[in-house]
C-alpha cells in the first residue's frame, strides 16, 4: 500500500517523517503542502487539522509525527525503532517530549524570528493566530530572536552532553526513534542556513548529525494533492475496533466530535469512529472527500462533541 506524506521541506516534524522512512527503507509519494493557512487541498482531506506532516495510507490519514512513528512501527516492523532493551520505548519518548518542546521552542522562535524578512507576511500572522498572539510586524518578530537566545543556547548544551561518552547514537552504538526525534531540531539552524556558529560550538553534534543524515529519507516521487484525494476516496478505511472502551468524555462511537491539537485552536471534525486510550479515529466527509478516516494520538489531543 502506497505512502502518502503530506507536508513542506523546510517543516522539521517533516524531516523526522523523512528520515522515518530511509530508516526503515521505504518508498512513499511526497505531497507538498502550504506552510500556511488556507490549505485547501490539505484540510478537507484531514477534516480541518492544518499541522504538519500527516500520513495518509489509502483512505486513512494518521495526524502527528508520534502516531505516525507507531503505524510504521507496525506495519514495517524491520528494523525496529526501539533496537536494544525494552525501556528504549520509553527513553525515546522522553528524549522527543524534550527535544519538541523546551528545546524546540527557542530554536523555532530564533530561527525564524533571525529569517523574519525572508518569510511572507502571511506566514508571520498564520503562526500568530495559531499560537494565539497579535500579529506582528516584521522588524518585531526579527527583534524578538535575541529574547530567545539564552533558553536557545542553555538547552543546545544537553545535546553535546548525550555524545560526551563517546556513543555514536542517542540511546548507544545503533540510531533508533530517539535520533530522529531529537535530529529535527538542529536540523532547522540547517534548513534556514542560520546558527551554524553554535554548531560549530558542537562538534560531536555534528559528527552524529552527519550520522542521522545518512540515513537519507527513502525513495521518494512528488505526487499531485489531487491525485492524493482520488486515492483516499477510490478506497475504504481500514476497520477498527475498540470494543468494551467506556469513553471517558461520555460520548458515543457515530457522534459528531472535535478533535483539536491541546496547545492550539483550529479543531478537526467528524463522526467519532474510534478512541481508546492510545488513539482517536473520526470519520470525515464533506465537498472533497467522503468516508476517509483521520487518526490522532490520544495524549496531547481534546476530544469534545461538536457544538451545532
Ligand atoms: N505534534 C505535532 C507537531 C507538528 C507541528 O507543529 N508541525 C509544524 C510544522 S514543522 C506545523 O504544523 N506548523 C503549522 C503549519 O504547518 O501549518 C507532530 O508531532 O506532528
Amino acid at each position: 500500500m502506497n505512502l502518502i506524506l503530506h507536508h513542506y521541506d523546510f517543516s522539521n516534524f517533516s524531516e523526522k517523517v523523512r528520515l522515518m522512512f530511509g530508516y526503515k527503507d521505504l518508498a512513499w509519494d511526497s505531497v507538498e503542502i502550504p506552510s500556511h493557512l488556507p490549505k485547501p487541498d490539505y484540510t478537507p482531506l484531514t477534516g480541518g487539522y492544518r499541522r504538519t506532516p500527516s500520513l495518509q495510507i489509502g483512505a486513512d490519514v494518521y495526524c502527528d509525527t508520534r502516531l505516525i512513528a507507531e503505524v510504521l512501527e507496525e506495519r514495517y516492523p524491520d528494523p525496529t525503532f526501539f533496537p536494544g532493551p525494552k525501556h528504549n520505548r520509553v527513553l525515546a519518548r522522553a528524549i522527543a517530549d524534550w527535544a519538541e518542546s523546551r528545546l524546540l521552542w527557542p530554536v523555532a522562535l530564533y530561527v525564524s524570528g533571525i529569517n523574519a524578512a525572508r518569510l511572507p507576511d502571511a506566514f508571520h500572522s498564520d503562526r500568530a493566530v495559531l499560537h494565539g498572539k497579535p500579529i506582528p510586524d516584521v522588524d518585531r518578530v526579527k527583534a524578538s530572536a535575541t529574547k530567545y537566545l539564552g533558553q536557545m543556547r542553555s538547552e543546545l548544551a544537553a545535546i553535546e552532553d548525550l555524545f560526551i561518552d563517546g556513543a555514536a547514537y542517542v540511546l548507544g552504538e545503533v540510531p533508533s526513534l530517539a535520533d530522529l526525534a531529537l535530529f529535527h531540531v538542529p536540523w532547522f539552524f540547517e534548513a534556514f542556513d542560520t546558527g551554524q556558529t553554535f554548531l560549530d560550538e558542537m562538534p560531536l553534534t555534528r559528527q552524529w548529525m552527519a550520522r542521522v543524515r545518512a540515513i537519507g529519507h527513502g525513495a521518494r516521487a512528488e505526487l499531485d494533492a489531487s491525485a492524493a484525494i482520488e486515492r483516499a476516496n477510490a478506497m475504504d478505511p481500514v476497520d477498527i475496533r475498540t470494543a468494551g472502551y467506556v469513553i471517558p468524555e461520555g460520548l458515543s462511537i457515530g457522534d459528531a466530535v472535535t478533535v483539536t491539537p491541546m496547545d492550539e485552536v483550529s479543531p478537526a471534525h467528524g463522526l467519532l469512529a474510534a478512541v481508546d486510550d492510545n488513539r482517536i479515529a473520526i470519520t470525515v466527509s464533506n465537498e472533497r472527500v467522503s468516508n476517509v478516516r483521520v487518526h490522532f494520538p490520544r495524549s496531547g489531543y481534546k476530544l469534545s462533541r461538536a457544538r451545532h
